[in-house]
């Protein structure tokens, strides 16, 4: 089964990952480069089933990719708590204010005031996907930031269906000057694509991966990325090869590792689209159809922030 990749994964980096002190605080098991390979041609999405990943959360985190919004504002009306513990640690912390997470979210709704100055994650993903800035020299050392930037996004779809023999069908979120302002530098950093006997595949490089909560989530977007980009461009899909760098579980992670590596993964789903949107900003969650997805329990775990 597809899904053994990951709990093998999983069972390195738990019983003989390097031991370290992370970033967090909260320690890891580390592997460094770690590949799987996920076949997409026949419908099925890796969706983890030796868990209930809230699938629709990953869907709506997509398309607020797309939208190139960076606040959590629009995800936490639409019940999506992914993002909120970095917003809420920032303000905890600045205001020293013991905020619990329901009513710092409740707040976030209410007011659109304190979502703008508090809800923020600065430049993240969307914004490089699909506004990446774009800078004109006007006058010796002087450069005018325009106001539209460089839309990764709708530039690949273009190249897919003009060039897609192309070995630059890349887009990426490392923005190296913008990583000091980003609520976290981008994990799921680069993404690239090749065309073959008219199928799309995919490579996603991620530098940091949290193997309990992070991945399922982000193998599962990277192949439902695939599935919208091969639909925009007339393609059928192919395969997702995704590539982690630093592939770690947390220390207080174990319970996810033995629990999962103790259940028998199921039968990926099938993603089908109830329609053909007009671009790859038009899709919206309804659009997505996930049919014969039968997980074990969901599983709960914290979140290191
Ligand atoms: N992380 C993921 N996937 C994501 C995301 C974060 O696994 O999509 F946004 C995890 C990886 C790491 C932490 O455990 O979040 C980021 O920390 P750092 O920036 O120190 O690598």
């Amino acid at each position: 089964h597809p899904e053994q990749q990951y709990l093998d994964a999983m069972a390195r980096a738990w019983y003989g990952g390097d031991e370290r002190v992370d970033r967090t605080g909260v320690g890891t098991r580390s592997l460094f480069g770690v590949t799987m390979r996920f076949n997409l041609s026949d419908g099925t999405v890796p969706l983890i089933t030796t868990k209930k990943i809230f699938w629709k959360s990953a869907i709506k985190e997509l398309i607020w990719f797309l939208s190139g919004d960076t606040n959590i504002r629009p995800l936490v009306m639409q019940n999506v708590h992914i993002w909120t513990d970095w917003p809420l640690d920032k303000y905890r912390k600045a205001t020293g204010e013991a905020i619990d997470r329901d009513a710092f979210e409740q707040r976030i709704i209410d007011d659109p005031a304190f979502a703008a100055e508090w809800g923020d994650l600065g430049p993240v993903y969307g914004k490089q996907w699909v506004d990446w800035p774009r800078y004109t020299q006007v006058g010796d050392g002087l450069f005018r930031r325009e106001e539209k930037g460089i839309n990764q996004i709708a530039e690949l779809v273009e190249m897919l269906r003009t060039n897609p023999s192309s070995r630059r069908l890349i887009f990426t979120g490392w923005n190296v000057p913008e990583l000091p302002g980003m609520a976290l530098p981008p994990c799921h950093m680069t993404y690239q694509y090749h065309v073959a006997g008219g199928r799309l595949s995919g490579i996603l490089y991620q530098r940091s991966c949290d193997l309990g909560l992070g991945f399922p989530f982000n193998i599962f977007e990277a192949a439902v990325l695939i599935r919208m980009l091969a639909q925009q461009a007339d393609l059928e899909p192919g395969e997702l090869v995704w590539m982690g760098a630093d592939t770690h579980v947390y220390s207080n992670h174990g319970h996810l590792v033995e629990e999962q590596l103790s259940r028998t993964p199921r039968a990926f789903p099938r993603l089908t689209f109830a329609r053909r949107p007009s671009s790859m900003f038009a899709y919206a969650p309804e659009d997505f159809v996930i049919e014969g997805y039968d997980p074990h329990p969901h599983i709960k775990a914290e979140v290191a922030v």
